[in-house]
């Protein structure tokens, strides 16, 4: 069984964060029903959905990820690098609380987004970008090291996040778009995909991964390995710098 933390988008999103695009008109209509059917697949699933709450001054608090990353049974609640987002901890911090979720915290002047952290077995890469500074690496590998976990430091220059260029599949091959992956030779099995929204999965299963719907060859080729590829537009969020896996945080029970 597993639970979701989300939290519905603002209806400030437009006024989101913007590092690496250029801003373009957002549809907040549009992005409340894309949220909307994103988190129907997974209670259809059968997973139960945590609203975390709303907290429309924050433009990206949708995107719950860069606030919380979970090993295991503990949460490692972040301190996030962009001055304009670090309120949204706190009620991040609440939901967590009332969930009954264990959880340490990055504390200043450590900084990190869990968009940086992307996890592959008992490897932890995360990257070390414009939000994520040395000091919250260190705090995090202080936390991860004495429970089994090896975090390794990956250098990421030409998106916003980590995972903005890298995810990984079930069975833990890297993927990502190559011209926007700084060295993809770091990871032990690595897959390109011919598309800049197909480098973003979410792992549901061991055999189905969800991803956004403007990606079909990437889509395409992950059936051919297998796999069963649920899509879904989040076009709105794209526009943000967004992807699939920034709009929820998976809790395991
Ligand atoms: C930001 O710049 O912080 C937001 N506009 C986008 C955050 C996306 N989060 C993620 O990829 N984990």
């Amino acid at each position: 069984m597993s639970r979701l933390l989300v939290r519905r988008p603002s209806p400030r999103l437009a006024e989101g964060e913007l590092t690496h695009l250029e801003r373009v008109p957002v549809d907040p209509e549009l992005a409340q029903q894309q949220w909307e059917a994103y988190v129907e697949v997974y209670r259809s699933l059968g997973w139960d959905v945590i609203d975390i709450e709303p907290d429309d001054s924050h433009a990206d608090g949708v995107f719950v990820e860069d606030t919380v990353v979970m090993f295991g049974d503990i949460a490692l609640l972040t301190r996030p690098g962009a001055d304009s987002r670090r309120g949204e901890i706190e009620t991040t911090r609440a939901a967590l609380e009332k969930a009954g979720i264990e959880y340490a915290s990055i504390e200043a002047p450590g900084t990190l987004d869990g968009g940086d952290v992307l996890k592959v077995g008992r490897t932890v890469y995360v990257g070390q970008t414009l939000r994520t500074n040395a000091e919250g690496i260190r705090q995090m590998d202080a936390l991860l090291a004495p429970r089994g976990w090896t975090v390794v430091p990956v250098e990421v220059t030409k998106v916003l996040h980590l995972k903005s260029g890298v995810t990984a599949l079930p069975d833990g091959t890297v993927i990502g778009y190559p011209p926007l992956v700084d060295d993809p030779s770091i990871y032990p099995e690595f897959l390109a995909v011919p598309e800049e929204h197909g480098t973003a999965v979410v792992v549901l299963d061991e055999n189905t991964v969800l991803m956004s719907s403007d990606a079909p060859q990437s889509a395409q080729l992950f059936r051919d390995r297998g796999l069963t590829v649920i899509v879904t537009p989040i076009s709105e969020f794209e526009k943000l710098e967004g992807c699939v896996t920034c709009l929820s945080v998976r809790v395991r029970d």
